[in-house]
């Protein structure tokens, strides 16, 4: 897929990309939640009927989880709303697919994965 492909051809940098242009609003997105930390926007190829993209409005050099740090989280990524106000915005009814009943959130990296995941 052209994805897996952009996926294993790029590389990091810290000059802008195409999310510092939806954050300026320079191209179109799908916004479902924005407050001055963050902007939530659907994927352009979403992967399942909820696929939303959220990201830090603030760059400074922050372009993965590899530099990602404690107080990049609560300073820059997380407002006290936001979790909250994104689900409000993509979810209308309780969903499936959960297995364990206790708060979670999935991240996954660090080799290619099956795109879309099975
Ligand atoms: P990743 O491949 O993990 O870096 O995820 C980037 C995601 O961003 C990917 O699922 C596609 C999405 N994406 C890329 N360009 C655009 C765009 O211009 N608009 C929107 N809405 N999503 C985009």
């Amino acid at each position: 897929s052209s994805e897996k492909e952009a996926a294993l051809s790029a590389i990091p940098s810290d000059s802008p990309t195409i999310f510092d242009k939806i954050i300026n609003k320079e191209i179109p997105s799908n916004v479902v939640y924005e407050d001055d930390k963050v902007l939530a926007f659907r994927d352009i190829a979403p992967q399942a009927p909820v696929h939303v993209v959220l990201i830090p409005k603030l760059k400074d050099g922050l372009t993965g989880l590899s530099k990602l740090t404690i107080a990049d989280l609560n300073i820059r990524w997380v407002s006290t709303d936001s979790p909250i106000k994104v689900r409000q915005a993509v979810i209308d009814s309780p969903t499936r697919g959960q297995s364990v009943y206790h708060l979670h959130i999935h991240i996954l990296g660090g080799r290619q994965m099956n795109w879309p995941p099975a």
